[in-house]
């Protein structure tokens, strides 16, 4: 596998390198993705289900589509996609990692500047006040679980229609629009504010790269796209700067 010496020197310079990571990137660990050549979560699609009206409609559907997708992700590991990042982040002087994936597999890799922008599948959350739950199980035959306040607990993730936590959007706003190099790996970049993020780094002069098995939304905005397996692409990548960098002292 060969990069451009621009893209290569691009990430040997770089002093902040913030990363933007989607469902793509845990494909290869056996966790489907929502759109894309192999995507859907069972037989649903997420505009379908990741809302509240569905929720309010019937709770126990949107449950049993949960519980279906976290007993995937509670026996799935990080692929070498993830754990190239963890190197990475022990590499430069700043880095910062924004997901939105709820599947905690970067938590379980070992990075630790991580950001979740949609939430996390392992945890729940009161639908009424709020109060925060951990991983829960329905067991079968059991209706959705309440709180003591009476409301039903939901997972604690954003759904459409639902705003981001305004600090993990800030955050991650502020990280784009100060990077010198953003990396978009394994999202389709069509859900806002987060596929906004690219853009926002590219507007505010930083070099952006795209990983992804074929061409996204932004793929013409960026300046280098690079296609196939973010499993296979970034742990080469990630060698052929260190080469580089070995070569030059
Ligand atoms: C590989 C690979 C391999 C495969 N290697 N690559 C502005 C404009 C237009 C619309 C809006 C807008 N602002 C807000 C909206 C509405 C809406 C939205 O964006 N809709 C669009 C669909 C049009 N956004 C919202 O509602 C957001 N809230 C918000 O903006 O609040 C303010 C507001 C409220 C009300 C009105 C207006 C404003 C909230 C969005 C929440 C998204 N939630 C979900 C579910 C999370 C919980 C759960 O998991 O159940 O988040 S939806 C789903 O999509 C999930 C994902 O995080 C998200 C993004 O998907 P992602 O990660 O990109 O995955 P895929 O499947 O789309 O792509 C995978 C990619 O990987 C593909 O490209 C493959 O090719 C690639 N791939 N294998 C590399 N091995
Ligand atoms: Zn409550």
């Amino acid at each position: 596998m060969t990069f451009s010496d621009q893209v290569i020197s691009k990430l040997l310079t770089a002093q902040r390198v913030a990363v933007l990571t989607g469902a793509g990137i845990s494909a290869e660990s056996g966790v489907p993705t929502f759109r894309g050549k192999d995507g859907l979560w069972g037989r649903f699609k997420a505009e379908e289900l990741a809302n509240p009206d569905a929720f309010l409609r019937n709770p126990q559907l949107v449950w049993e589509w949960y519980e279906f997708r976290r007993k995937i992700i509670r026996n799935v590991r990080p692929n070498p996609a993830h754990l190239t990042l963890v190197e990475m982040e022990k590499h430069f002087p700043h880095f910062s990692l924004c997901t939105q994936n709820v599947d905690n597999l970067h938590f379980k890799a070992g990075n630790r500047n991580i950001c979740e922008l949609h939430g996390n599948i392992l945890r729940n959350k009161c639908s009424g006040c709020g109060k925060k739950y951990g991983d829960l199980e329905l067991l079968p035959g059991c209706s959705v679980p309440r709180c003591h306040c009476g409301d039903l607990i939901r997972p604690d993730v954003v759904w459409f229609g639902e705003m981001l936590a305004k600090e993990a959007l800030e955050l991650a706003s502020y990280e784009a629009e100060h990077a010198d190099v953003l990396l978009s790996i394994g999202t389709s970049a069509v859900v806002y504010p987060a596929a906004m993020l690219p853009i926002q780094a590219k507007r505010s002069g930083a070099f952006v790269i795209e990983i992804n098995l074929e061409r996204t939304a932004i793929s013409h905005q960026v300046d280098a796209s690079l296609q196939g397996k973010s499993g296979e692409i970034l742990p080469a990548l990630w060698s052929a700067v260190l080469a580089k960098k070995e070569a030059r002292v």
